[in-house]
This record gives structure tokens, sequence and C-alpha cells, in this order.
């Protein structure tokens, strides 16, 4: 299909009564309400900012897609309009909009772009009464840096107006090309791309024969962006029978449900595969398909205990084959993989929680692996997290070592020694309540050294600071950590993405080698940290919450 809209080249510029101020200093992108990104100018004033700051707009490619959230299709035809008005040359937007973080990430650098715009609010819920969010993505394909969102916060602070062309809604349903005044829009499959990519990664043939045989699968997009995906990943090409693949059609409103992977948002799964017997392999991912859960028959595998383990495997998969040059996780996931690139003889780094700290390791060649906590996973394959990679990657372990995934585990922990891990959610708190908290724990860490907690000796307590070892920008106020002597830790942040007041995250971390008790329940293994870290924090009588919100 091709369309042309002529318009008018004098750009239409729209005054603003008040400057846009709204967005957090330091977040990347903006995350908001459906109804704030529905008042007047909102959207445009952001897009206006990033415009203005996102190197090489005159002339340059974007990428542009979704997650096909309420909200997607509006986002895209005002980005058009306004890159039209910028003088970028061209616009590649994925059909109906629907386009995956890692898939945007890949598309980026394929095609050389100046970056891309996704609209997600990632594992937020969506919806009107939902969650809406624009991400900003830089020419590497990853998250734009501090230095970026600052720039564009500093620049919605004194916005007077912002320019767009008033066209007809340029039709994104099928591939085609269409024109905008001198602008090119092409429409391209958002599926494609990102298959051919995987399928150079991975041998589809031995994961297709495992999946042919007694190994059956359920993978839940929950009415998100990765139902497309999935549905031609596993049973299109890897022979997975028809519905393995469940919720795989995108809602506007993800079906009211919260399209976050984890053992409480998507319990269906958990339950199929935790309680019952028809399943040996369960994956689910969230809303921009970046994040990734792994589960296997009465087997839930912790996030921080899956980057060990395909670490530890890395060599399995035919774009790992020849060894890692290192890797990454966020400060707060465990330090199972560490211990795994001790053994390798590679680096292991740590960053502060978000993909971006990620990206100079990667861009200079530093890791080949990454993750966090929180259900991410990726490597050097694109510069976001990514959830079907990380399936797959699952699957090409399973399909050469043909054991159940509780077997992989139970080896791994044999081997290496077992990271007890949990983190325990308490969300929207009221905003004063949670910083009082913060704020007065920071406060008491000082004097924590030496002292002893959960039985143990602390050995040291800070606010988390990293210096990037490539470019040397140093990022402070990452979390506060109470280590304990014998290499236990508890970490306490403040969420970044939450919309509803604020969210406190403790996260608990023991290790026990691998000739102590490996099989106890995590909340049982770390129960006197969790009781050491209640009274401290004094998190029942501040929250007013007698149990987290989610407990992973
Ligand atoms: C959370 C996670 C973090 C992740 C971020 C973005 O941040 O903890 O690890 O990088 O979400 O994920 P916070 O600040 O709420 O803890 V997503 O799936 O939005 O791209
Ligand atoms: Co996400």
């Amino acid at each position: 299909m091709t369309t042309s809209a002529a318009v008018d080249p004098t750009q239409h510029l729209v005054r603003l009564d008040a400057p846009f101020t709204d967005q957090k200093p330091g977040t990347s992108g903006l995350r908001k309400s459906s109804e704030q990104f529905e008042k007047p100018h909102y959207l445009e004033s952001f897009i206006e900012a990033v415009f203005r700051t996102l190197p090489g707009v005159q002339g340059g490619t974007l990428v542009l897609g979704g997650d096909g959230r309420y909200g997607n299709r509006r986002a895209i035809d005002v980005i058009l309009r306004m890159a039209a008005a910028h003088g970028l040359s061209k616009v590649i937007v994925a059909t109906a909009g629907i386009l995956s973080t890692p898939a945007a990430s890949n598309l980026i650098r394929k095609r050389q772009a100046i970056g891309g715009i996704i609209l997600s609010a990632s594992h937020n819920p969506g919806g009107p009464d939902g969650d809406f969010g624009v991400k900003v993505n830089g020419a590497n394909g990853g998250p734009t840096p501090a230095s970026f969102t600052d720039a564009v916060y500093t620049c919605t602070q004194t916005l007077e107006q912002y320019s767009i062309v008033e066209a007809p809604a340029t039709p994104v349903d099928v591939p085609g090309t269409h024109s905008i005044g001198a602008m090119q829009v092409e429409v391209i499959d958002g599926v494609d791309d990102f298959v051919q990519l995987m399928q150079k990664l991975f041998d589809f043939d031995q994961i297709s024969e495992l999946i042919r045989g007694d190994f059956p699968l359920a993978f839940d997009a929950m009415h998100a962006v990765t139902g497309p995906y999935a549905n031609k990943l596993f049973e299109g090409l890897l022979g997975a029978p028809a519905g393995s693949v469940r919720n795989g059609i995108p809602l506007e409103d993800f079906g009211k449900g919260h399209p976050d992977p984890n053992l409480t948002y998507a319990h269906d799964l958990a339950d199929l595969l935790l309680k019952g017997d028809d399943y040996r392999f369960g994956a689910a991912c969230d809303g921009d398909g970046d994040r990734n859960m792994i589960l296997g028959e009465h087997c839930f595998v912790n996030p921080s205990d899956s980057l060990a383990v395909l670490t530890a495997n890395a060599t399995l998969a035919p774009a790992y084959a020849g060894g890692l040059a290192g890797v990454a996780r966020s400060m707060p996931t465990s330090s199972a993989v560490d211990v795994v690139a001790k053994e390798l003889g590679i680096n292991c780094f740590e960053t502060p929680t978000g993909w971006k700290f990620f990206g100079n390791l990667l861009d200079a060649g530093e890791i080949t692996l990454c993750g966090e906590e929180s259900f991410g996973t990726g490597s050097n394959h694109v510069r976001e997290k990514d959830g079907l990679w990380a399936v797959l990657f699952w699957l090409q372990i399973l399909a050469e070592r043909r054991c159940s995934v509780s077997e992989i585990m139970r080896q791994h922990w044999a081997r290496f020694g077992r990271h007890y891990y949990s983190r325990h959610d308490y969300e929207a708190v009221a905003s004063d309540a949670a910083h009082g908290l913060y704020d007065r724990l920071e406060g008491m860490l000082p004097g924590l050294i030496g002292q002893s907690f959960a039985g143990r000796s602390v050995s040291g307590a800070d606010n988390f600071s990293y210096t990037d070892p490539i470019d040397q920008s140093v990022t402070q106020g990452q979390g506060l950590r109470i280590l304990l002597e014998d290499g236990s830790r508890v970490v306490v942040r403040l969420s970044g993405t939450g919309t509803k007041g604020a969210t406190i995250r403790v996260y608990l971390e023991s290790y026990v080698p691998s000739s102590g008790d490996l099989n106890q329940n995590p909340q049982i293994a770390l129960a006197d940290m969790i009781q050491g870290i209640n009274a401290l924090a004094e998190i029942k009588e501040r929250t007013g919450m007698d149990k987290p919100t989610v407990i992973t």
C-alpha cells in the first residue's frame, strides 16, 4: 500500500500556555497514567523535547512502535506528524504499531536509525485506567543515557511551543510506504527481522526436535506484545502444538491483566507448571517483551539463577559457542552469576538497576551476557533485555542436555552452591511514608557496621554508587546495602517505574555452598534476614502493610 499526504510546508506551531515540567529528572522516558497522557499537549510536549534533543533528527531515520496498549495508535499518529515537522527523512513503523522493545532495539541497529521511540509502560497495566509510556532509545539501540534524559527534562521546563503538521492518519495496518510531506513512512512487519535474528543465534532444528517430541510447553504472552512473535516462533517455526501460546492476541488493556511475568501476576501459568503435571516447560513475557519468567515442571527459576545458568551453559548456543567476553548483573541481582564467571575466568561487572548501564559495557565488547533480578536477561545481540531470547536460550539448553528444568537447577547448585534469593515489593505505599522509611534507614547505615544483623556481623553498609568503567560517569544513590560477614546481604531501593505512590523493594540474598542444604524454601532460608530488615526499617509500622504485595 502506498499513500502520500501533502502538507503545508509551514510547520504548524502550537503554543503552550504553561511549560511542561512533569518528567522526573534521571528517569528514562516518560511513564504516567493513560489519563495524564490524554491531557492536551502532554504527549506532544515531551516528543517536542525529544526531537529537539536527539542527535541527527534532520534527515535521520527513526524506528517507531509499541506494545499495543491503549494510546498506542494515537501516539503513533502524533509522533509521525511531529517527525514530519522536525525534518526526519524516514520513520520505520511496525504494522499495527506492534513492536517489542528488543525488536525495536534490533531494528534501530540493523537500519542504522538515529534511535527509536517505543510506546510502552512495560510491565505496568494498560487501558484507559492503566498506564502509558514513551521510551526513547539511542543509535546503539539501547535506552538513552542519563545525560540525554536530563537534557530532555531541562528542555521541557522552558518549552513554549511544539511543531506538528496537519495530515490524515497514516495507515499502518499492512506493510507499505507512505509519505507525509517530504518524510517517508515505511510500514514493516515488526516480527520478521526479530525472528531472523533469533534464527541466527540458536539452533532451531535442535530446539524443534525437542519440542516435537514429548515436551509440552506453555508460553503466556499476557495479551501483550509477544503474542505475534511467540506464535511465529513456537507454534510456527518450532512446531509446538496449537494452543501452546496462551493469551497471544495483544489487547489494549491486556485483558485487564497486569503484564508482569512473575508468580503473582502470571499466576495462571505458574499454577499450570507448579501445581499441574501437564507441562515440561513454561514461560511468560511482560508488556513490551523485554522480561521473561522461566518455569519447569514444579520448578520456578529465580531470574538471578537464570542468568547464572545461561552463563554456565552459554557455549551450547551457536551464538555463544566461542565463549563469553564477560558478564554483568545489576547490583540487587544475586551473585550467582559471579561464582560462574569466576570459574570461567571472565569478568563480572556490577551495575546500577536499569538496562542503560549495560549498554557501554556491551558496546565496548567487555561483556556478552547480562541480567537483572527483575526477570531481565539479554546479550550483545541487541541493547535491551530480551524475553523471547531468554526463553529460546533455555530451550536450547534443554534440547542439548535433555533433562528437566529442575535437574538443571539441582546440578547447577551442586556445582556452584546456591544463592537463596528473594525480592519483597511493597507497592503503592504513600510517598511520604516510603521516603521517610528510606531516608531513616540510610541515616542508620554507618552505625550498623560491626553490629549484629540476623545473627551475623555487618561488614559494610552504604548507598551504592557506580563509576562507569568505560566513560567514568558516576551514578549515586542506587540503593541501600547491608552486607554481612558471610556474604549475605539485604538491599533496599525505591522503584523508579511505579506510577502510584511509591514502591519499596527489599532484596535478600544468602549463599549456601554446595556442601550445604540446597533444598530449602527461600522464604525459610532467608527468614532471619527478612525479620531483621522488617524490624530495622520498621516496614510494617511505616507502610501499614502486614506483608509485601509481591514476593518473588
Ligand atoms: C524495574 C526493575 C528494573 C528494570 C526496570 C525497567 O525498575 O526493578 O530492574 O530495569 O523496572 O524494566 P524499578 O525502578 O521499578 O525497580 V521494564 O521491563 O520497564 O523495561
Ligand atoms: Co518491560
